[in-house]
């Protein structure tokens, strides 16, 4: 076998095995083995710089550092979600959406139930079965283009098996395990500490060093792709099924259900795993499944009204007031201070 059939070879069983580790969990060789066959492909790389390519899986370790972050235009903008906070808000949804298409109040629209991830919104754009760019949500018009760090989260792939140009979205994150000890280390280093891990997560995207991106050990769930109806899929589940198959990483917990009633029964029993999830969600995001359904509902200014988030109420937790002192000010205006 010729060097540069080795080199491809070596790329595709580490592709594999990557899918296999960060999207699937389901490694099938050691850490030994695939280190003795990045370090092949490592060695090849450099004594043949000829077949460099930068979609090698050599290339995840990151090294890219640009000067500034370009703007870029969302191709479709990237809107947020109208929020419900209790079954009423939810029960008004299922109503307006089954007014909207003219379908009975006692039928039942089949809803996809998803993790809203407490992470920063990405948009991925391929062409030709390579990823082209990665950028942030921004104001949901312009984003930042973050592509060379995008390139270093191992679980989103950077070859797919489909040649027509779609877009991605989902979120990317922290797991609660790797912040707990990006925090424990940064005590160590003496460095200011992370408030959480979406804060965490959002300052990783932001090195003009990708090699700093690539140490935070970033994911990201994937749950859309564009444009809607690409592929053949006529329903949001199918589009899921497609992610996964092209070798996104979907988050498993989704369920399709039929009226709201049993999006309510959903949200109940996610509030009950939410502690024992690894990472952060913030609550639930509620989707029509039939895509024709989404044509005919749109949009309003700011919001798809085929979608709404369910918003888990914040952690209340006590505290003890020890103390309250004053403060007078250069104007004579008296500031109450808990402590
Ligand atoms: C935001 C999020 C969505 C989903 C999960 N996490 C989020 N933070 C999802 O659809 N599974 S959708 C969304 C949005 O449209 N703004």
């Amino acid at each position: 076998m010729g060097t540069f059939e080795r080199i491809q070879e070596l790329r595709e069983i580490l592709t594999r095995f990557n899918h296999e580790y960060y999207v699937l969990s389901e490694p099938s060789v050691s850490d030994a083995v695939y280190d003795s066959y990045m370090q092949e492909l490592m060695d090849l790389e450099h004594q043949h710089p000829q077949f460099d390519d930068p979609y090698s899986p050599s290339k995840r370790v990151g090294g890219k550092v640009i000067d500034t972050f370009e703007k870029v235009t969302h191709q479709r903008m990237m809107l947020s979600l109208a929020n419900a906070y209790n079954l009423a808000d939810l029960e008004a949804f299922d109503g307006r959406v089954k007014q909207w298409l003219s379908l009975p109040e006692n039928g039942m629209v089949h809803y996809v139930c998803e993790l809203k991830i407490d992470g920063l919104a990405m948009s991925l754009l391929y062409e030709k079965g390579r990823l082209v760019m990665g950028a942030t949500r921004g104001d949901g018009t312009v984003g930042e283009n973050v592509t060379h760090n995008i390139k270093t989260i191992k679980s989103i792939p950077l070859s797919v098996p489909f040649e027509y140009p779609f877009e991605v979205r989902g979120e990317v994150f922290m797991s609660r395990a790797v912040f707990a000890s990006l925090n424990e280390k940064r005590a160590k280093d003496n460095e200011p500490l992370l408030a959480n891990p979406r804060n965490a997560a959002s300052g990783s995207m932001r090195q003009l060093d990708s090699s700093i991106t690539a140490s935070r050990q970033l994911d990201m769930f994937c749950y859309s792709l564009l444009p809607e109806g690409a592929m053949g899929v006529t329903t949001h589940q199918a589009s899921l099924e497609k992610l996964k198959h092209l070798g996104f990483k979907v988050n498993d917990a989704y369920q399709v259900v039929e009226g709201i009633d049993a999006v309510w029964n959903y949200i109940e029993m996610m509030k009950e795993k939410r502690p024992s999830l690894a990472y952060d969600i913030d609550g639930i995001v509620i989707k029509v499944d039939t895509l024709s359904y989404h044509d005919r509902l749109g949009y309003t200014a700011k919001t798809p009204r085929w979608a709404i988030a369910y918003k888990f109420p914040p952690d209340l937790v006590p505290t003890i007031l020890e103390d309250v002192f004053f403060t007078v000010g250069r104007t004579g205006k008296v500031t109450p201070n808990a402590v």
